[in-house]
Formats: structure tokens, C-alpha cells, sequence
């Protein structure tokens, strides 16, 4: 597979909507190989606690730093044998011949060491998720995400992990969901469908919303048959076949609807 992607929750069950659709074609395809991996498999007590009070007080729950623990030992040393994530005390290796394939970005480090994996945590408390990260993403050869839930993990996870992948604390936008398990299904979305062939005709990546080639202005709205519905009309300039009188148009209309609704994606312009 061109992409390999680890998901940590204690709500695996999200995951199923991964075999819809395109990335579940992708996934069938083989070019991607998505594994779901269920936190309280690293828990040891018979209730499989993954949460405790805060230190400090407050409101809610937060996530008990020692499932996590080993849940990530278990993703790093599955780079180094057979790809599949192991509950601690629970099976055996398995050498595979992908034993490489793992959670490691492509592109070579300038100083020619070995990259460290991508670890994606989503979080309303990250930096704000964009094309150009799912663009980044794209281009690694695996990543892993941890989705949170209740208040958030134990900060030392996330300190602990930092020296042995790239964190990546990120969040889709200002306002707040019960945990990380919808926003990571958004971001492998945003990823998986820029991985090359995933997506049937590449063409339409470079036309949409919010990538570049369209200088991140917001598209023109569009129209297919019938030329007249319900008394409405489509813009008899789209009918005209006039490429350059059309390709005004939309400019034109791109640039009205981001001024009014996304005024600051102009400031670049
Ligand atoms: Cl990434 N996680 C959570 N829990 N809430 C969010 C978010 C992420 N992005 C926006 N709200």
C-alpha cells in the first residue's frame, strides 16, 4: 500500500464508514491499509479504565496515561516486525516481508537520520487543520492518530511521544466535539483522497475549494442539466461555450464569494 494509517480509540466502531465510498475503494484497491486499533486492548484491570479525575480538580475525566503508553510502544515496535499492533502479553511475532512499510514519512531528513512517524492528535486545543497539511500528510508513507476523548489525554503522553514521533496537536476549527474519532475520520478523508490514485481523475483535485492552484479562493457554485428548472436558469454565460468569456466568470465569482464569506483567505492577495 502507498499509505499506511494506525487509529487509537476507545471507539473503534467510528471507523467502519472507512469502507464507504472512495477510501473504501482505495482500502480494497490496496493502496491503502488502514488497521483500528482499540485503546482498552492495553488496559489490565477488568473494568479497562482509560480514564481517571484530573490532578487539580475540575470538570470531567482524562485519559489515563498508561493504556496510551503502551499502545504507542506497541505502534513503534510494529515498525520494526510485522505491521500488526499487539495488546501487551497477547500473541506472537509474526515477521512479514512489509516489515518497512510502517509509520514513516517518505521524504529523506536532511541530515540522512531516520524520520520520525507522524502521530496526529486531534484536539480543539491544535493548530487549525488545512489543505496544506492534508497535502503534507499526503506525503508521508504512514500516520497514526490518537483520538482522545473526555477532557483530553494526560499531557505527558503527548511529551513522552514527542521525542519518538511528530506530534502533530491539531484541530479542525473553533468549536468542540465529544472526542477525536469525527475529526480524524475529516482529516484521513482530506488525506487519503490526495494520495495518487485514490481519486479516479486527479483533475478534479486541482479546480476545488482551498488548494492552491485556484489561489485558495472559494469555488464558483455549479450547474448541470436541465438548463431550466423550476423557472430558474443557468447562467446563459456557462451555455455560451466561450472557454475564456467562462473562465471569467468564475474568477470573478470566486473572488465575490470569498469576499464575502472567507474574507480572510484575500489578505494574501
Ligand atoms: Cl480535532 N477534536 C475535538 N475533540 N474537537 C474539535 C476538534 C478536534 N476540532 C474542532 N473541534
Amino acid at each position: 500500500p502507498l499509505m499506511r494509517i494506525d487509529i487509537i480509540s476507545i471507539f473503534p466502531g467510528y471507523f467502519a464508514a472507512l469502507d464507504q465510498s472512495l477510501i473504501g475503494r482505495a482500502i480494497a484497491d490496496g493502496l491503502l491499509d488502514v488497521r483500528v486499533h482499540d485503546l482498552r486492548d492495553w488496559t489490565h484491570d477488568r473494568h479497562r479504565t482509560v480514564d481517571d479525575t484530573p490532578y487539580g480538580g475540575g470538570a470531567g475525566m482524562v485519559m489515563k496515561p498508561e493504556p496510551w503508553g503502551e499502545a504507542l510502544d506497541a505502534l513503534l515496535a510494529s515498525r520494526r516486525d510485522d505491521g500488526r499492533l499487539r495488546p501487551s502479553g497477547q500473541g506472537t511475532v509474526r515477521a512479514q516481508e512489509d516489515a518497512a512499510s510502517s509509520v514513516t514519512v517518505r521524504r529523506e531528513q536532511a541530515d540522512g537520520s531516520a524520520p520520525l512517524p507522524v502521530l496526529v492528535v486531534p484536539t480543539p486545543a491544535g493548530i487549525r487543520f488545512t489543505q496544506a497539511m492534508a497535502e503534507e500528510f499526503a506525503s508521508a508513507s504512514g500516520l497514526a492518530f490518537a483520538c482522545g476523548r473526555y477532557e483530553g489525554i494526560d499531557h505527558r503522553v503527548i511529551e513522552w511521544a514527542s521525542d519518538r514521533f511528530d506530534v502533530r496537536e491539531v484541530s479542525l476549527g473553533d468549536y468542540v466535539l465529544n472526542g477525536g474519532e469525527v475529526a480524524t475520520l475529516a482529516m484521513i478523508e482530506a488525506v487519503a483522497r490526495l494520495v495518487p490514485g485514490v481519486i479516479g481523475n486527479p483533475e478534479s483535485l486541482l479546480e476545488e475549494s482551498h488548494s492552491q492552484t485556484v489561489g485558495g479562493l472559494l469555488e464558483a457554485p455549479v450547474y448541470t442539466k436541465p438548463a431550466a428548472w423550476r423557472g430558474l436558469r443557468v447562467p446563459e454565460i456557462l451555455l455560451s461555450g466561450n472557454h475564456a468569456l467562462i473562465a471569467a466568470w468564475r474568477k470573478e465569482q470566486s473572488e465575490t464569494l470569498t469576499r464575502s464569506r472567507r474574507p480572510d483567505l484575500l489578505d494574501g492577495h
